[in-house]
């Protein structure tokens, strides 16, 4: 198996940890962002991570993949996915929104009309991830992988520099102390100018 993955990509980030954490013997192979065409011809969805499985059919998204992994992580493994379904669907969900909500900064997307929507669609991104981030934070044990896609998407934001997002409310701290772990550490982003 070959994991496919662009470096600053918090859900690829993600499945890497899962991969070490688990000790699963899955290839990495990084490429750069905007992803290469031979990539986007690879998934109809064109994101990363995706995972190669010889001529079985790729698997995405995120989610897919990580239950995937999971199915082969030993007993008693860190950052076990039991129990956690429901609430990791809500976190992946909100970090598409984080993305979206980075991706119309980076590309000086604005106003170019009334806006008849009745809301700032960054804005209302951006809230979203807030909220579930501070939900999650609540009710999801830090050592799940629940708590891992928290940590890690917090830490996206946080290195990207994306605006609104409360990185840094007392409430995330035990998730945040996520990042301290080697195998979490070790998949930290580099610098990305956009
Ligand atoms: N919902 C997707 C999100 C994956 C995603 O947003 N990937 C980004 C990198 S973080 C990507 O590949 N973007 C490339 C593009 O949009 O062209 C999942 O769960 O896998």
């Amino acid at each position: 198996m070959e994991l496919i993955y662009v470096d600053g990509s918090p859900f690829s980030r993600i499945v890497r940890v899962l991969i070490a954490a688990w000790g699963l013997p899955v290839a990495l192979r990084e490429v750069g962002f905007p992803l290469p065409k031979a990539v986007d011809a690879l998934t109809p969805m064109g994101q990363v991570p995706l995972l190669l499985r010889g001529d079985a059919p790729p698997i995405f998204p995120t989610l897919l993949i990580i239950e995937h992994l999971a199915a082969m992580a030993p007993k008693g493994a860190p950052f076990p996915i039991t129990g956690e379904r429901a609430r990791l669907v809500v976190a992946l969900t909100a970090g598409d929104a984080l993305a979206q909500a980075a991706y119309i900064g980076w590309a000086g997307l604005g106003p170019v009309g009334p806006n008849v929507l009745g809301f700032d669609l960054r804005d209302r991104l951006v809230r979203r991830f807030n909220s579930v981030a501070g939900w999650l934070a609540q009710q999801a044990p830090p050592d799940t992988v629940t708590g891992l896609a928290l940590a890690v998407l917090l830490d996206w934001a946080r290195s990207r520099g994306v605006e609104g997002v409360a990185a840094e409310a007392p409430a995330l701290r035990n998730i945040l102390e996520l990042l301290e772990r080697p195998e979490v550490a070790a998949t930290a982003p580099r610098p990305y100018a956009p």
